[in-house]
């Protein structure tokens, strides 16, 4: 997992400097932590996007130790910073693993999202990730909007060695993803991934396309979609949040996936994400290659986002 740290480590660097700066900052011009300080403090970890309740928490954190004694080092405070970044992603976190004892074949899940979050290039990730842990992966092509998503699903599943299921472009979403689903079963697979179009969650008609999706699948087998995964853009920052809200008033989120979170300095929107939905966080996406998408440990993530050890 060394290699994970690293990647991940870099992946977060901008988040993380950002973090270092402002942390220094207030500590050097307050001279140490004071409750003036501890105010500034708090406000620029909520522009870090690390949201009201780990803020604040944080906040109690460093205020218990400056009743103790007087912080004046920032790598101290950093080190704070993450144990209660950590204690907060526990509550979400849930690594992903494949259980043979409790999934049923095809284990169907269906991914969603606003444009562009990830989707496409998550389930290319997610293809190669199963194939890696040896098992047989189908892929349906249900963004049937534009003839280009088709192309770039096939040619992902091609990359990871899965089967892509089909249908020309304009076709109907629920239909290609009931295709799919018969022919996984048909297949033996082990894995169903469903790639749908992506969709503004403020648009009422498209997000019932999700849902027709869902009884589809339903229909066809008992308990499908075992799972529906939201993915994220780390990019996005505070909107995510209203996103995740709404996808899963329709859908019923079971897990999300947070993508981009290479180059970004927004990766504190996980802490906030699954403070404020209580949904775990599953994977995290650190770049474009077919192995960017690593299980989510809470952990792994708190040390990259801010210990002082691995800066620089
Ligand atoms: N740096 C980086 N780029 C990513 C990551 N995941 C996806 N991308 C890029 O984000 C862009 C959009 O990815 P797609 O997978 O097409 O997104 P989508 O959600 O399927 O988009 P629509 O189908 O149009 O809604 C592509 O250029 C991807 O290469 C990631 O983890 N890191
Ligand atoms: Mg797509």
């Amino acid at each position: 997992m060394a290699d994970f740290r690293s990647r991940i480590a870099r992946g977060l660097a901008r988040t993380r400097e950002l973090l270092l700066r402002d942390v220094s900052e207030v500590l050097r011009s307050a001279g140490g932590l004071d409750p003036d300080s501890l105010d500034e403090l708090e406000d620029r970890l909520l522009a870090a996007d690390l949201g009201v309740t780990a803020a604040a928490s944080i906040r109690h954190r460093l205020e218990e130790e400056t009743g103790k004694r007087r912080i004046s080092e920032p790598e101290r405070v950093m080190a704070l910073i993450a144990a209660a970044v950590e204690e907060s992603l526990l509550v979400a976190s849930r690594p992903r693993h494949f259980d043979e004892a409790f999934i049923e074949r095809p284990h169907v899940v269906l991914m969603v999202g606003v444009n562009g979050c990830g989707k496409t290039t998550t389930i290319g990730k997610l293809a190669h990730y199963y194939k890696e842990e040896g098992k047989e992966v189908v892929v349906a092509a249900a963004d049937t909007y534009r003839a280009a998503a088709v192309e770039q699903l096939a040619i992902w599943a091609d990359r990871a060695g899965a089967y892509c299921v089909r249908s020309h472009e304009g076709a109907d979403a629920a239909a290609v993803a009931f295709d799919a689903l018969e022919a996984a079963r048909a297949q033996g697979a082990d894995v169903l991934l469903v790639d749908t179009a992506g969709r503004l969650h403020t648009r009422k008609g498209l997000m019932e396309e999700l849902a027709k999706i869902r009884r589809v699948l339903a229909q066809k087998m008992e308990g499908a979609p075992h799972e529906t995964v939201l993915v994220l853009d780390a990019t996005t920052g505070q909107n995510a949040l209203a996103q995740a809200e709404e996808f899963n008033k329709v859908v019923g989120v079971t897990g999300l996936i947070l993508t981009k979170l290479d180059g970004t300095a927004r990766g504190g929107i996980v802490v906030a994400v699954a403070e404020r939905l209580g949904i775990p966080v599953e994977m995290i996406g650190v770049g474009e290659e077919l192995d960017d998408l690593h299980p989510f440990e809470a952990r792994e993530f708190a040390a990259a986002l801010l210990s002082p050890e691995t800066v620089g």
